[in-house]
């Protein structure tokens, strides 16, 4: 999907669709970095509708048992979709779970960008110098839908969305602090708007010349040996691609 990107390069691991599976992924790298004596830990970011899985609870556990230097970022924006925090836990909020734990653990306004930055400081500086795990939970709110599949204004009143898009802004907050300070005004914005802009519209046009990759990538790289069933559906897909091939690119059927 298209937020499941990743980069070997910057340590980034792609996530999966299932909800919370990252968390014991993130405990065991870090455990693997505990061993190998390095010094660093792993950081992990999820939903409340990601604390309400099992996952969770499994990942929290063993990181404390095992003093892995994990970071669990919890953004708590009130909805895991259309479920409300009050339908999901009756605990006060996500923070005192990871007390519950055993885990030092903080709760943040999750819409104040510098708030943010010296928590995740701090507990990058404690998870790895006393070989802990530590919990942050970003108190916010989803102004946005869930998803393109997603209409929140069927479950949660319009006014309400707008109170937090507007006056409760993230980015907005932060960029009256820089104004404040002298550090940026509405000139500075539009250059660099413009600049970044033109940037993106040169990456399209990059991205959009490269070749599509050929078919067979799609049923390559799962399996050693394919079974027949997807040998099944490639031979089903090759015939529909020389039935339509003017429709197709010509390198797609490689
Ligand atoms: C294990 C699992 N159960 C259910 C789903 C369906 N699902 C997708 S997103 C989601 C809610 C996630 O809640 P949250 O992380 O709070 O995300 P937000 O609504 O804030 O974007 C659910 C239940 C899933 N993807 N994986």
């Amino acid at each position: 999907m298209p937020i499941h990107y990743g980069s070997k390069k910057l340590n980034y691991i792609t996530v999966s669709s299932t909800v919370a599976t990252q968390i014991p992924h993130a405990v065991g790298a870090a455990y693997s970095m505990k061993m190998e004596k390095k010094d660093a830990c792993t950081i992990t970011y999820f939903g409340d509708g990601g604390s309400s899985t099992g996952d969770f609870h499994a990942g929290l556990n063993f990181s404390a048992v095992m003093e892995a230097p994990v970071i669990f970022f919890c953004r708590n924006n009130g909805w895991a979709i259309s479920t409300p925090i009050n339908d999901q836990l009756r605990s006060d909020g996500i923070v005192v779970r990871g007390k519950g734990y055993g885990i030092p653990s903080i709760r943040v306004d999750g819409n104040d960008a510098l708030a943010i930055y010296s928590a995740v400081y701090e507990a990058r500086k404690m998870a790895i110098e006393k070989q802990t795990p530590v919990l942050i939970e970003a108190l916010t709110y989803r102004a946005g839908h869930h998803s393109t599949s997603d209409d929140s204004t069927k479950y949660r009143p319009a006014d309400e969305i707008e109170w937090w898009r507007d006056g409760q802004n993230p980015v907005k907050r932060f960029r009256t602090w820089i104004e404040n300070n002298g550090w940026w005004s509405d000139q500075v914005e539009s250059e660099h708007r413009s600049n970044i802009r033109k940037q993106l519209s040169q990456a399209i046009q990059a991205a959009e010349r490269v070749e599509k990759p050929p078919v067979a990538d799609l049923f390559s790289d799962v399996y050693d040996v394919p079974p027949t069933n997807l040998n099944e559906q490639e031979a089903s897909l090759r015939e529909h691609i020389k039935k339509h091939a003017q429709e197709y690119p010509s390198n797609v059927a490689v």
